[in-house]
């Protein structure tokens, strides 16, 4: 049993995280790397800063230049990490060229327009404009284009057109309009899964972290680090990406006025929490758990009473061989991942009891039962491994035991119990599994929050810049309800995204008398409808059958054919023989759900018995992972908490408010967003991924928007192989094609009229004679405000 008292808790925050970095460096890898080199130089550095008041001031300098070029390196190599084959030197763009830009083309078609796309790929070009939009083909190789050389060209730049498109271009573009326009922005990315986006969003935060970086305590780097740990606990190998995120993320960087970087915030959504459970054919766990079991000491395997990764049920896919996971490459990314979390400043203690609570997920799922008596109630099979788990947890294992195998209710005073079959003992090991694993999640992002997180002090108000990058369109040849609410979540970012590009475009022109060609883009509106309408949407039907604990997988089917399936019959086929599945009409194709399970799955809710346990665990991770009310986020020590002021906020939403301009009250404590159960309504699954997605809405209509289209170039993860086919299905999908349109017709190029006057003074003279005269910002203003144009738009 771990003893969570045996670490001093009061050890003093940085010095202690520099000692903890130097020493464990030390003593776990006999061969460091030039990194873990610099990385122990820069640690030591800082400790002996603080023990040694006599050291003399040129050797500081030398430290602090030292300490300089350490970041610089550290940034490097991490970008390097993430672009193998990265060599600074080679970096370089490909030419401007007239494609650079698709609303520029004098003739679109939809072959044009893959051909175009196409030869651009063949030369390595993968990113395109379409006036603002950027396409961003996904190159299934390291290109040398992310250079700092290549960063600092797109931030010196001025103008658009100068340089080739790039994502760096469009971060340089979001950054600009918080400094000039002082509004929030947001970056949009979407794309199937494997097209790009998470790296999109990588290179998109990299490019704001370069420019506007202020170094304050390592933030830039901390930053940097945050999404290598949230790919280990939250990423995994499926079949369309060997990289596939399996949650959503909206990452939001706060600046100053002046435009430095002063923190950042994280929002999960939707963690696919059943492949801890279980893996569809081809596909793996989350990552975590391979390079655990590849970067391991012996005294670690021995401290988490792990041995073999083929003796866990839950890692034992059918039809992959495990003993390739077991390699160097996963071993380096393991202890990447422990100094990734102490870098960012998990104590020793938390790393140590996060990696319990994994391994004791892992001996959860292979605990066992098997039927006893008249009437084959469940007994569990193997008590030692059910008591390596409670002892893991540090609750009692006569009281896990009997929570597993049996549900207490209380009638009319009395406590009646109600033994499982083993089907449904099995059902609750693998939520309080799956439980467990999302919850841990969930504290791993509050911690990093809570590190990240900007200072606030006295009337600060900060302007922001946020990202989405969610799971992409999924259609596996059994879809359960994760695809349904993953695509769902697609067709929400769809429907945004064409309600800016379209209906947002078409209304300017038509206010400004722009004519406009006739666009046979449908929108997805009734999509979101028929799963999200009140009282008769596929999500509200799916929740009023899980409060009847007699509905069946049959009685929700026949529901949803009669309800949403009668009102839109257009997008919901109901399956000939009237079964458990419903087919949908996606925007980018039609995806057949399978409702066996899926009412269990949106109920999500744990055996009070359970819960009980938990709650009354010695373990005070756990304790704190089931509490009722989340109250502190992680378990920094107090003087490290105590150090950062922080806002107090609610939930996700209620942060967003603040941030928006209100003044944070610095005094009380951070609450966490709640965790799913605890917050108001129904606690399904249903009701909180509605939440998310209002959530999700709402801060993408609060800030100007800026979009990425991340497309999937084959189905192989293969260089320079260009499928046409496969392209444009997703250019019709996603409306490049018709975005091209009315990009072009609705003139592409566009200024404000008021920069269009000072710019083009010299012309005024013909238009405006008594503007000509006097030239000054005062007059341009009053004369735009009395001819009340916004905004000049021309093309060719
Ligand atoms: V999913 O919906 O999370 O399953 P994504 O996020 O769209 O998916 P991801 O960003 O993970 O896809 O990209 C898949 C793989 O493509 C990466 O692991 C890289 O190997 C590769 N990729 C994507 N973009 C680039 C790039 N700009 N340069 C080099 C890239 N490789
Ligand atoms: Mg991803």
């Amino acid at each position: 049993r771990y003893d969570p008292t045996e670490e001093p808790e009061e050890e003093k925050d940085e010095n202690k995280f520099a000692r903890v970095n130097s020493k464990t460096i030390k003593q776990k890898h006999s061969s460091l790397s030039k990194k873990d080199e610099m990385f122990e130089a820069s640690t030591r550095l800082s400790w002996t800063e603080s023990s040694d008041p006599n050291r003399s001031s040129e050797s500081m300098e030398n430290e602090d230049e030292d300490m300089q070029c350490f970041e610089e390196e550290q940034e490097e190599q991490m970008v390097s990490k993430i672009w193998k084959g990265f060599d600074s030197e080679q970096a370089s763009l490909p030419p401007v060229s007239s494609t650079d830009n698709f609303a520029n083309l004098s003739e679109i078609t939809e072959r044009i327009l893959l051909e175009e796309l196409q030869k651009r790929y063949s030369t390595s070009q993968i990113y395109t404009y379409i006036g603002d939009i950027l396409i961003a083909v996904n190159p299934c190789q390291s290109l040398p284009i992310y250079a700092k050389s290549i960063s600092n060209q797109y931030h010196s730049c001025t103008a658009w057109e100068d340089l080739p498109p790039h994502i760096y271009a469009m971060a340089e573009r979001a950054y600009k309009a918080l400094i000039g326009d002082s509004c929030s922005q947001c970056c949009i990315i979407s794309g199937e899964s494997g097209a790009g986006k998470t790296e999109s969003c990588k290179l998109f935060i990299q490019q704001l972290l370069r420019v506007a970086s202020s170094d304050e305590n390592n933030l830039n780097n901390k930053i940097n680090q945050v999404n290598p740990l949230l790919e280990a606990f939250g990423n995994a190998v499926t079949v369309m990406n060997d990289n596939s995120s399996r949650f959503a993320k909206y990452v939001e960087l706060f600046f100053s006025p002046e435009g430095k970087v002063l923190g950042a915030q994280l929002t999960e959504y939707l963690l696919e929490k059943s492949r801890l459970v279980i893996q569809g054919k081809g596909e793996m766990s989350f990552h975590i758990f391979y390079w655990m079991f590849s970067g391991f000491s012996p005294e670690e395997f021995e401290l988490y009473g792990l041995r073999k990764i083929t003796d866990h049920r839950y890692l034992r896919p059918l039809d992959i061989q495990l003993s390739t996971m077991i390699n160097q490459e996963n071993r380096e990314k393991f202890w990447e991942v422990k100094e990734c979390l102490k870098y960012i400043g998990f104590t020793q203690k938390d790393i140590q009891n996060l990696f319990t609570m994994l391994s004791a997920a892992l001996h959860l799922g292979d605990v066992t039962f098997h039927p006893v008596g008249r009437n084959d109630a469940a007994q569990i099979h193997n008590m030692d491994t059910l008591k390596k788990v409670a002892a893991m947890l540090e609750v009692s294992g006569v009281e896990l035991a009997s929570a597993l195998v049996a549900e207490y209710t209380m009638t009319r005073g009395e406590q009646i119990k109600k033994e499982f079959s083993v089907h449904q003992a099995n059902d609750c090991r693998d939520a309080l599994a799956k439980t467990i694993y999302g919850r841990l999640f969930s504290w791993i992002v509050n911690g990093i929050n809570q590190m990240v997180h900007p200072a606030v002090e006295g009337d600060m108000t900060f302007q922001q810049i946020g990202i989405f990058d969610i799971f992409g369109f999924e259609n596996f040849a059994r879809n359960s309800f994760e695809q349904l609410c993953i695509n769902l979540a697609n067709e929400q970012i769809q429907l945004f995204t064409n309600e800016h590009m379209f209906f947002m475009e078409q209304k300017d022109c038509m206010l400004e008398g722009v004519p406009l060609v006739d666009l046979n883009f449908k929108s997805n509106q009734s999509t979101i409808d028929l799963f999200l309408q009140r009282h008769t949407g596929v999500l509200a039907i799916l929740d009023e059958e899980s409060r009847f604990p007699k509905a069946t997988d049959s009685t929700l089917a026949t529901k949803l054919h009669q309800t949403p399936g009668k009102m839109y019959p257009e997008i919901y086929k109901t399956p000939r023989d009237g079964g458990a599945t419903f087919t949908i009409i996606h925007y980018a194709g039609s995806v057949t759900y399978d409702l066996r399970g899926i009412l269990d799955k949106n109920r999500d809710t744990l055996p009070t018995a359970i819960l009980y346990t938990m709650k009354t665990s010695n373990s005070l991770l756990v304790k704190e992972l089931f509490q009722s009310k989340v109250t502190r986020i992680g378990s920094l020590a107090p003087s490290a908490r105590q150090q950062r002021k922080r806002t107090t906020t609610k939930s996700p939403f209620e942060f967003f408010k603040k941030m928006k301009g209100a003044k944070p009250d610095s005094k009380k404590q951070v609450i966490v967003p709640p965790y799913a159960s605890e917050r108001k309504g129904p606690s399904t699954m249903a009701y909180h991924f509605k939440n998310s997605l209002a959530d999700l809405v709402t801060k993408m209509q609060a800030a100007k928007p800026h979009f990425i289209r991340c497309i999937k170039p084959n189905n192989k993860k293969a260089p320079l192989q260009f499928y046409p086919e496969l392209v444009l299905a997703q250019l019709r999908y996603t409306g490049v094609t018709e975005a091209v349109k009315i990009r072009k017709f609705g003139y592409a190029l566009r200024i404000k009229f008021h920069d269009f006057l000072l710019r083009y003074e010299v012309l005024s003279r013909c238009i405006v004679p008594s503007y000509a005269m006097t030239p000054d910002d005062n007059n341009v203003k009053q004369y735009c405000s009395s001819v009340k144009l916004k905004t000049i738009r021309w093309g060719r």
